[in-house]
């Protein structure tokens, strides 16, 4: 219910500013910022809804002269342009900036449900003509994935190239020097230890890439070995317990760059330089990097630091290793999985028998997921 009918808007700091009673409180916003932000034809395109003004089109001087309710909308007099401007009421609402105090560092938004064994117990397992066909189901299973990091799927057709008709429902395959698509099998020379029947501990792929990727689809056309189990943990959750057990190991590790490499295959030298766990500058958990197979020298950490540097890293290896928090399944024929790769790190146990195992893969971006979520929204589809 909004309150904006109860009071008039108040002006403060001459016009620079305007006070406003929204659910919650009282919110300010500034005159610069509701000028830059105006919805009319003329500052932007109604029909693409992009911005036709630059900001030194708006007079640095811009002030607000007065500012009305008039039914839900909020009409704004700007001078010195003399120019009038609405704004819808829910409009403000969801675009309120007036909060007070700094988030803890390490937050997360609400879109976002950490998880550990537990998850197992509630996963459902999508099929993927529901997926296809259906909205409502692509918009949940998508929905899923931005909460949980992670889904599984069911039904694939067992074919060359699964995965790219998987990254078709949202968005579009990221090639890479793997491939647009990649074969999962032991081989020969590997020219990743992806590619044998060694165990892998749980990891982020290609944290050597700048941008990494930030999905990765696995696709099973074929498992008849023994071992060979998928396994899955959430990064956010182990950064979670970390910074609870010890905020000065997390700290270290969010406050220093980590090292990783791949040179593998002819013509390759991909590095990069990143924190094991990444916060964004208010502090909003980003990003958890852990791979063991290709963490490079870290020298970025002062020698003062690296001891305890060390230990956090350690509590972190345990943590990923931590049964209490690793979701375990076995993929068959037709059976596919899909981890946010910033977020949800993966595993396979080590294949001990001989028999067929193979699997596809490919990366995809995660801008195309939350697009797919918000056109499908702007749609209607319901679930
Ligand atoms: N493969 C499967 O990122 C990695 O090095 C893990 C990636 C080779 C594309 C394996
Ligand atoms: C990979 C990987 C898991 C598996 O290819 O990146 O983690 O089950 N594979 O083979
Ligand atoms: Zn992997």
């Amino acid at each position: 219910m909004l309150t904006h009918t109860q009071a008039r808007p108040r002006l403060l700091d001459q016009g620079q500013a305007v006070e406003l009673d929204l659910v919650g409180g009282a919110h300010r916003f500034h005159a610069m910022w509701l000028r830059d932000n105006a919805q009319d034809a003329a500052t932007r395109s109604p029909g693409n809804g992009q911005r036709l003004i630059t900001l030194l089109d708006i007079p640095s001087d811009t002030r607000i002269a007065s500012a009305e309710w008039v039914d839900d909308c909020l009409q704004v007099r700007f001078a010195p342009e003399d120019k009038v401007v609405e704004f819808a009421a829910d409009w403000l609402q969801a675009h309120c900036y007036d909060r007070r105090g700094a988030c803890e560092a390490g937050w997360t938004s609400g879109i976002v449900t950490r998880w550990d064994a537990d998850l197992a117990g509630t996963l459902v397992v999508a099929h993927y003509d529901a997926v296809r066909d259906d909205p409502a189901a692509r918009l949940n299973w998508l929905r899923t994935i931005r909460r949980r990091g992670f889904a599984r799927m069911t039904g694939v057709p067992a074919l060359d190239g699964a995965p790219a008709e998987i990254a078709a429902l949202f968005g579009y395959v990221r090639e890479t020097n793997y491939g647009r698509i990649f074969d999962v099998r032991a081989e020969v020379n590997p020219s990743n230890l992806a590619y044998t029947n060694l165990g892998l501990q749980a990891h982020t792929d290609n944290p050597y890439r700048d941008p990494v990727p930030g999905l990765q689809i696995l696709v099973c056309l074929q498992n008849e070995v023994e071992g060979g189990d998928s396994i899955v943990v959430d990064g956010f959750e182990i950064a979670a317990r970390l910074q609870a057990e010890t905020p000065e190991g997390f700290a270290l590790l969010t406050s220093h760059c980590a090292r990783f490499e791949y040179a593998g295959a002819q013509g390759v030298r991909l590095r990069a330089k990143k924190p094991l766990i990444e916060l964004g500058p208010d502090g909003e958990l980003l990003a958890v990097r852990f791979n063991n197979r290709s963490a490079a020298p870290f020298v970025d950490v002062p020698y003062e630091a690296m001891a305890d540097y060390y230990v956090a890293y350690r509590r972190m290896a345990e943590l990923v290793e931590d049964p209490a928090l690793a979701v375990r399944f076995k993929l068959e024929p037709g059976d596919a999985f899909i981890v946010d790769n910033l977020r949800v790190l993966h595993a396979r146990s080590a294949i001990t028998s001989s028999g067929n195992r193979h699997l596809q893969g490919c990366y995809a971006d995660k801008d195309g997921l939350r697009s797919s979520i918000a056109a499908l929204e702007a749609q209607g589809a319901s679930t």
